[in-house]
């Protein structure tokens, strides 16, 4: 009997053999190295565990979303980037390792964020298998661009430095959070359980777990910025507090936003087992995320 450990590693060695693969370096190759150097990083690669996992949850295999699993990863890597830039947060760690324009240079950094973003959906396209059919993978790519653009991560990130040093309202503080960050976890389990299939119920069931563990997730990362350690989180630690970022411990403090995380994670066991999308691994990454801050 594997551990649950053992089968996370199992889904992260097969998410990175095919990240590896689908980045082969080409001509010219300074880009192909920049998106290679960020995506390639040791991160969790928690949104296409869960791409992975609600496919297999819903329909027994996750092959099929294999390739869109990749895609979500890579427009995490992609925002990470663009969001590490010195007009951004200027950050120069991430994932324990230098940021990619420390590396790279920042003209390089912002194209290869550019690249990463045209090059996902091109991999839902290409590598997803021809037995899924046309009009799930242009549903899937509608969820992609959804969530890249203005109606999502790119709105969230607009409203966070508009927000910066200033006094803002818990609509708008969801607003960011649930923009920034709940949206990618959106299009990492929907476009999983779309691939495979999934009723509109379970559709709509997966939605409300992804906006409530997303924003379980951003509060931990908001909680860990002022706790955690270099060595914890592989990139400069209390950042928020310096920046005057609006966040929910600049709101509420640390407690209080200890509580909304357990909140938020009961949801989320809750939405799981009362739709009958339960797993080891939709449990145990839940349990993860509060494991994190306790
Ligand atoms: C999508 C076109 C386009 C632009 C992006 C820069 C930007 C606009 C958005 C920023 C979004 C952002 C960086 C949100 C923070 C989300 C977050 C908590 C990231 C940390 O995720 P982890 O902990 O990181 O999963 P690892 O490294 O483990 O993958």
């Amino acid at each position: 009997m594997k551990t649950f450990n053992e089968k996370i590693n199992e889904y992260i060695k097969i998410i990175d053999k095919s990240l590896d693969d689908f980045l082969e370096v080409r001509y010219p190759q300074s880009i192909w190295e920049s998106m290679r150097y960020s995506v390639l990083a040791e991160g969790k690669r928690i949104r296409p565990i869960m791409t992975l996992e609600i496919a297999k949850v819903i329909s027994g295999n996750f092959e099929d979303a294999l390739a869109t699993a990749c895609a979500v990863e890579m427009l995490h890597a992609q925002s990470l980037i663009h969001d590490d830039l010195p007009c951004m947060d200027n950050d120069d760690y991430r994932r324990g390792k230098l940021t990619n324009h420390k590396v790279f240079g920042e003209s390089t950094a912002v194209l290869a964020g550019d690249a990463l973003l045209s090059f996902a959906p091109q991999i839902i396209i290409e590598k997803t298998p021809e037995s899924v059919t046309t009009q799930i993978k242009l549903n899937v790519l509608n969820e992609f661009f959804h969530a890249a653009g203005a109606y999502g991560l790119i709105a969230g990130q607009i409203v966070d430095i508009k927000s910066e040093k200033q006094e803002i309202d818990n609509a708008t503080l969801t607003f960011i959070h649930t923009h920034k960050t709940s949206m990618l976890f959106r299009l990492a389990l929907r476009s999983g359980a779309m691939i495979v299939g999934a009723s509109e119920a379970q559709l709509v069931a997966v939605s409300e777990f992804a906006d409530n563990i997303g924003l379980a997730f951003q509060i931990c990362d908001d909680i860990l910025d002022e706790t955690a350690t270099f060595e914890d989180l592989g990139k400069t630690p209390k950042k928020d507090i310096k920046t005057q970022k609006a966040t929910y411990v600049r709101m509420y403090g640390l407690s209080e936003s200890r509580q909304k995380v357990h909140s938020l994670c009961k949801k989320s066991y809750d939405i799981l087992n009362e739709n009958h999308l339960g797993s080891e691994i939709l449990f145990g990454l839940v349990e993860n995320i509060e494991k994190r801050i306790n």
